[in-house]
């Protein structure tokens, strides 16, 4: 195949769009759609303020690089898990990313900062690692982002991890979690960030191409929870249907998006409030995050208790406000 803008040997084949382009249109079409999707959904401007969730994986670093080449200046955050060998890697790859471009970097440590890693978290609540990881990252990103003065949280969740999620969402009609699934989420509370999701409409495999020729370095290996996960399973499903039909998983979220989730985020309309105990938006008295360490520093007691503030490391250069 040839590149359908200079005529050269194709080097990405991107059936959904009926077209094909060697390295360098490729990464110049890959940075056009992800400023087309910032700019159509009002993500952020140039004055937001961003603060990146980076994991050291293909999809956040390339995230961040897309959005330093666009021109935004963002902030990363890196939050280790305590999962073993691939929380360590995790940070040495997001660590040496930031190193490499001169990029101001935060890192939170969750053992540090509440005394158990996911696995503990797990253990003590009798529950799957996802739930307890997913919850403390969502909670610890807004908080980070609230108490630094970030206007925004960037995430980057791909098209096959919003199919996969969509899909869950629907054969198991989550209907709250419908109506808060899009790639932006709005503050609704003043403690409360607005997050976003820049690489949306891009696929896995379109992310993987752009990560390999910028050479980004990024973590190979999936945290090892992520085996067996169900999202997984709904992405094989997605793949088989995409390979008969391109363009599938896009047309589901886009789908969704436009026709049922304002019906559903309109019915969902809830009042929140501020937790009793950290201050953060709930609409209970005290929020899912400090219920779940409750729960979980009765069965497994640690000394360190949930700060009133957390201070992330500051890793490079700091940005000023
Ligand atoms: S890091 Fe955490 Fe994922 Fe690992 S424990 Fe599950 S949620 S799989 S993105
Ligand atoms: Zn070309
Ligand atoms: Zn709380």
């Amino acid at each position: 195949m040839k590149c359908q803008k200079c005529g050269q040997k194709a080097s990405v084949d991107l059936r959904r769009h009926n077209t094909a382009f060697c390295a360098v249109h490729y990464l110049e079409f890959f940075e056009r759609q992800v400023q087309r999707t910032i700019e159509r959904w009002r993500m952020f401007t140039p004055q937001d303020r961003i603060l990146v969730a980076v994991s050291g994986g293909k999809d956040s670093l390339t995230l961040w690089e897309v959005l330093l080449r666009l021109g935004y200046r963002p902030t990363g955050l890196h939050i280790h898990l305590g999962i073993g060998a691939y929380s360590d890697l995790s940070q040495a790859k997001t660590e040496a990313f930031a190193r490499s471009r001169g990029l101001s970097l935060l890192v939170v440590n969750l053992e540090e900062a509440y005394g158990l890693g996911v696995p503990q978290l797990a253990k003590a609540l009798r529950r799957v690692p996802c739930s307890g990881c997913g919850l403390s990252k969502r909670y610890i990103t807004n908080r980070v982002a609230l108490e630094n003065g970030f206007t925004v949280v960037a995430t980057g969740h791909n098209l096959d991890d919003e199919a996969a999620t969509l899909l869950g969402n629907l054969l198991h009609w989550q209907t709250d979690a419908l109506a808060r699934q899009s790639p932006v989420l709005e503050a609704d509370h003043p403690r409360l960030v607005k997050r976003v999701k820049p690489l949306f409409l891009m696929t896995e495999k379109e992310t993987v191409s752009y990560a390999l020729l910028r050479r980004i370095d990024y973590i190979p290996d999936e945290c090892p929870y992520a085996q067996g996960a169900r999202s997984l399973l709904y992405k094989d499903a997605l793949n088989q249907i995409e390979l008969h039909s391109p363009g599938s998983k896009q047309q589901l979220v886009a789908g969704f998006l436009e026709r049922l989730r304002p019906l559903l985020a309109q019915a969902d309309r809830q009042t929140v409030g501020e937790c009793q105990r950290c201050g953060q938006p709930t609409t209970g008295v005290v929020c899912a995050f400090c219920r779940m360490w409750d729960q979980a520093l009765k069965r497994i007691p640690v000394t360190v208790r949930p700060s009133d503030t957390l201070s992330p490391q500051a890793v490079g250069p700091s940005q000023a406000l």
